[in-house]
């Protein structure tokens, strides 16, 4: 008779995975538009502030958005994207600037860290 399985003796079985799967949060890209009526200068105040760039990088992204339209201004969670867009429209408004900042997903899934 051969031996019996554990469940078959009405044993539970436990599986442990050597690596377990982590679910990684879904990140979204929070992006920059152009227009011609934001001060260069204002935007790349609210890359430093906002998103904690450098001023090279600030200047850099501001001028990939003027030059091409749009620009990534940094990649997150749902929650801290949502909130970046927010401080961005407030500051934009409050200062009477008609800058866009909108979410998307993401597609590299290499976040940034807040
Ligand atoms: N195009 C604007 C100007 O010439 C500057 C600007 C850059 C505005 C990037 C928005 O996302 C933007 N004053």
């Amino acid at each position: 008779m051969s031996p019996q399985r554990p469940e078959e003796k009405g044993e539970t079985q436990v599986l442990t995975q050597a690596r377990p799967k982590l679910a990684r949060p879904p990140l979204y890209k929070v992006l920059l538009h152009n227009d011609d009526f934001t001060p260069m200068e204002f935007v790349v105040s609210l890359l430093e502030i906002v998103f904690q760039r450098s001023e090279s990088e600030a200047q850099a992204i501001m001028l990939h958005a003027h030059t091409t339209g749009l620009a990534v201004a940094g990649v997150f969670s749902f929650e801290i994207a949502e909130a970046k867009v927010e401080r961005v429209d407030g500051l934009s408004k409050e200062a009477g600037f008609p800058l866009l900042c909108t979410l998307e997903p993401d597609s590299d899934g290499l976040g940034d860290e807040d």
